[in-house]
């Protein structure tokens, strides 16, 4: 078993809705265990081309028998699920109902086609790095150190806890 962390991230059609719906596929993965869920987080869209909703982001901590691109497979079939469009002439950051990131898993780091761990730019974005540091304090990334070490850096970055939807 591997412990793997995953961002979610929504920014569209009831975005803590998303995210909680996105908890209990993740936890009907096979050979896949949540260990933790953070708490949601509300921030502005960082890097995206036109205006865009607010995204609420959260990350979960997974302990996963599958091997990082299966476990890669099964995020965005999930993404599929809830309906997130993916318009390859559309902007490459473009609002979403869903967006499931696979951010670490173990202390592997892997660069194939689609997949890049650790996430390239997860040590710079507070919205991935303070769910992290609520979920898993220890937290390194390979070849970058404690992530509650680059939340220090981001400090600027304005993030906001907000309510985690009710669990049906
Ligand atoms: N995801 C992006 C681009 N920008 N901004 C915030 N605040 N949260 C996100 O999840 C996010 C973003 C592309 O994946
Ligand atoms: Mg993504
Ligand atoms: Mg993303």
């Amino acid at each position: 078993m591997t412990q793997a962390i995953v961002g979610l991230g929504s920014n569209l059609a009831h975005p803590r809705r998303q995210l909680a719906r996105a908890v209990r596929a993740l936890a009907r993965l096979p050979r896949t265990r949540i260990v933790a869920v953070s708490p949601n987080y509300v921030s502005a869209p960082v890097g995206t081309t036109g205006p865009q909703p607010d995204y609420v982001n959260a990350v979960a901590i997974v302990d996963t028998g599958l091997a990082p691109r299966a476990l890669l497979a099964r995020l965005l079939a999930i993404e599929r699920r809830q309906r997130r469009r993916r318009d390859p002439s559309g902007p490459p950051k473009a609002s979403r109902t869903l967006d499931l990131d696979l951010l670490l898993f173990g202390r592997r780091r892997l660069h194939v086609p689609g997949l890049v761990i650790p996430h390239p730019r997860m040590h710079e974005r507070a919205f991935v790095l303070r769910p992290l540091a609520d979920a898993a304090p220890a937290a390194t990334i390979p070849g970058r150190g404690l992530a509650r070490r680059a939340l220090a850096q981001v400090k600027h970055q304005r993030i906001a806890r907000t309510r985690t939807h009710a669990q049906a």
